[in-house]
């Protein structure tokens, strides 16, 4: 076991039992020009997670981790997208409107592609889910225990959202979560600074909290 320090408490890891989950790293979150930026957001606060969530992902690689990346998407058809997501907020641009990068979350569009820095690797695992949690709507339930995988390190986007709810989810199955505070974002530092803070109240309410230079030192231990 490696022990990582944590809010609320040490967290305890099994790199042999331990995925590295990389949520929705995607063009049309991330980069400027994107969905993301077009619906009013500072796309840079996202960026900020690049760079640390590269080296996490090398030291993982290294030591032979299991690596989750998970993209939020849509069929062309948008069969599997309620029209209440479509419409939520009347937004000047829709999921699968064209965009910069291509029809907006639309599975197999350049921007609904991860970004070039994060790409995955063959035989790393890439989650597609219509919803915001990782578990809605896709087999990642059955991949992880197929794998052995008891708990997660997440990063990604956005902290409030899909980091949120997927880090809820996993909890409520069973898994216990560490999230990293410099490789996960959102567009709103508040949010980023609160969603933070929830994860680990209550003692550690639905899972850990700690900055990724202390886990890549513990995974490499
Ligand atoms: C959002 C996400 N914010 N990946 N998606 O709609 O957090």
């Amino acid at each position: 076991m490696r022990t990582v320090e944590a809010e609320p408490y040490a967290f305890e890891f099994d790199p042999a039992t331990t995925a590295l989950v990389i949520i929705d790293m995607q063009r049309d979150f991330v980069l400027p020009g994107g969905f993301g930026e077009k619906l009013g957001n500072d796309t840079s606060l996202l960026l900020a997670a690049v760079e640390p969530t590269h080296r996490v992902l090398t030291k993982a690689r290294e030591t032979g981790m299991f690596v989750i990346h998970t993209r939020e998407g849509h069929r062309p058809d948008l069969s599997d997208c309620p029209p209440a997501k479509l419409d939520r907020g009347a937004p000047s641009m829709r999921i699968g409107d064209p965009g910069a990068f291509g029809r907006i979350l639309i599975r197999g569009e350049y921007g609904h592609d991860i970004i070039d820095e994060l790409q995955p690797l063959p035989g790393e695992e890439v989650i597609d889910k219509p919803g915001k949690g990782a578990f809605y709507a896709t087999d990642l339930s059955e991949i992880l225990e197929k794998s052995g995988i008891r708990r997660l390190i997440v990063t990604g986007v956005t902290t409030e959202v899909c980091v949120h709810t997927t880090v809820r989810e996993a909890n409520d199955r069973g898994y216990e979560c560490l999230v990293l505070a410099d490789c996960v974002g959102s567009y709103f530092p508040e949010f980023q600074r609160v969603g933070l803070q929830m994860i680990a109240a209550q003692g550690g309410i639905f899972g850990w909290v700690a900055p990724s230079p202390d886990v890549i030192t513990a995974i490499q231990e």
